[in-house]
């Protein structure tokens, strides 16, 4: 049982949109959830800033790239992904908060 929730855990199960609509990756326990997510173009993706006040950013770290999300504590903001590619990001607050969104 503990091994299946560890797993669980680590690859988190993410959704497919059977058709163009929004997605969200919440920020919280100084962590991106999903980590990695993938979406279809033109996929309205919502970061969801919910660590109970801690700061954090959502910065682009690879050459497939969208709007920095400045840092912030609370609220949501989207993006739209409208090119095919993996978009690699972290939070430039925390060390190791990394995520990733693979756009279809
Ligand atoms: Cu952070």
């Amino acid at each position: 049982m503990v091994g299946l929730a560890l797993v669980a855990a680590v690859v988190p199960v993410t959704g497919v949109a059977g058709a163009t609509g929004s997605k969200t990756v919440t920020l919280e326990d100084i962590a991106f959830a999903p980590r990695s997510l993938s979406v279809s173009k033109a996929t309205k993706v919502a970061f969801a800033f919910r660590d109970d006040g801690t700061t954090h950013n959502v910065t682009s770290t690879t050459r497939r790239r969208f709007k920095t999300i400045a840092d912030r504590a609370s609220g949501l903001v989207s993006r739209t992904f409208t090119r095919a590619g993996t978009y690699r990001f972290e939070c430039t607050l925390h060390p190791g908060m990394t995520g990733r969104i693979i756009v279809r």
